[in-house]
């Protein structure tokens, strides 16, 4: 909303097409126009209104807008700023205690996939964006749940279509680590009630690292997963989108690069996404969220010798997953543990 609370930060002006009702605004039509000099705080320059619809020029920071996107622009665009998060919901269904992977549904607009971590069967759960409702749920058949601890979507290894990848990826397997499966099913058709998903694909893969909670599909069906390690450094490997070529491949991962993050106090890095154009890469730490622009689908070059930016994060309890919205702009986080905010850090330039 239009109000002091936003915090100065970019400058720009805005024309906005506003109705206001009981105090609260909403804009219909909006344009942003750049400006060379910025304003020392939010003003109101001009309204002029006819009814109860107004139209009017406001020079503002934008940080925290509800209501407002991006018309047109000048050109000179940095990708890398986004809002300070938006409490979205909390997520009310009680069966979603550990919520350790998110994906945006590629099919169904508002559509954000989840799953617990270890300790739940072999099923996923959709849920609204817009308010945390869980909307279906879905056995994966055949699939076991060792430690699932991320997933993504994208297109599918074999033939048209969406899919999403589940990682059956985390390192608490026994004794062994972990069981390195990664399950793929089609997008479901419709969200709805308790459903079930057939397997497409299924790739076991062999890899010695032990522990693993970030798995990343790109525009091509190539899979990207980043190992666990103290300090965050992980590996960054790749698993081709050829390997999924039957029910049950099997992928031998020889080579990997490691992960070029400012050095953590934990176990890192917890979960990463990579944006539908394939072009913006997002990945979450216990403390942040780092992010890097990738040109020509080089993802392990460029997670390896390019220092990415950090973006903007809240603290959670539990925080491991992330996730971009179906349009690449802005990413959702999620916690684990009961009834926990889904937070949406949208784009702002
Ligand atoms: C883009 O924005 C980020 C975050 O606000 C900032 O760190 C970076 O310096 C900016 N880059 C350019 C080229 O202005
Ligand atoms: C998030 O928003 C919901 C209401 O939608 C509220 O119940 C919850 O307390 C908020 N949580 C936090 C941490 O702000
Ligand atoms: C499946 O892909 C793997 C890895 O690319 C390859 O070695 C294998 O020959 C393929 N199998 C089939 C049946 O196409
Ligand atoms: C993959 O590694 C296993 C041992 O971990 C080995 O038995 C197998 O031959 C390897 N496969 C390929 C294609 O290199
Ligand atoms: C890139 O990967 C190589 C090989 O693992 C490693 O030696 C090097 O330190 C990495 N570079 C960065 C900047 O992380
Ligand atoms: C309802 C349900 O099965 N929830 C599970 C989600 O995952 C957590 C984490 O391991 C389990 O403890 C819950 O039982």
């Amino acid at each position: 909303m239009l109000t002091s609370r936003n915090i100065p930060r970019h400058s720009m002006a805005i024309w906005l097409h506003c109705l206001y009702l009981f105090g609260f605004v909403s804009c219909l039509e909006r344009q942003w126009i750049c400006l060379k000099t910025p304003p020392s705080s939010f003003r109101e320059l001009h309204t002029s209104c006819s009814g109860s619809q107004c139209y009017s020029l406001h020079l503002f920071s934008c940080y925290n807008e509800d209501c407002c996107t991006l018309n047109s622009y000048d050109g000179t665009r940095n990708f890398t700023v986004f809002g300070r998060g938006r409490n979205l919901s909390i997520v009310p269904d009680i069966q979603i205690n550990e919520a350790s992977g998110l994906a945006a549904s590629r099919l169904h607009p508002g559509v954000l996939y989840t799953h617990n971590d270890s300790g739940d069967r072999a099923r996923i759960f959709a849920l609204d964006s817009e308010d945390g409702r869980m909307l279906a749920q879905y056995q994966v058949l055949p699939a076991d749940h060792h430690d699932w601890e991320d997933m993504a979507v994208g297109v599918c290894p074999s033939e048209a279509g969406s899919c999403i990848y589940i990682g059956d990826i985390g390192g608490n397997y026994g004794t062994t680590g972990s069981v390195k499966n990664i399950y793929v099913v089609k997008e479901p058709d419709v969200i709805s009630g308790d459903g079930t998903l057939n397997l497409l694909a299924k790739v076991h893969y062999n890899w010695n690292v032990y522990d693993i909670e970030t798995l990343m599909v790109d525009p091509s069906g190539d899979v990207i997963l980043i190992s666990k390690v103290q300090g965050g450094r992980g590996q960054v490997g790749i698993i081709p989108s050829e390997a999924f070529n039957t029910s049950h491949s099997s992928y031998n991962i020889t080579s990997s690069l490691t992960l070029n993050i400012p050095k953590t106090d934990n176990v890192d890095p917890l979960g990463g996404d990579i944006s539908p154009n394939g072009r913006e890469v997002v990945l979450r730490t216990h403390h942040k969220i780092y992010y890097w622009m990738v040109s020509n689908g080089e993802y392990l070059s460029t997670l390896n010798n390019t220092e990415p930016t950090e973006v903007p994060q809240i603290n959670e309890p539990q925080g491991e997953a992330v996730a971009w919205d179906a349009r690449g702009e802005g990413y959702y986080t999620l916690s684990e543990r009961e009834k926990q905010p889904l937070y949406y850090f949208r784009r702002l330039l």
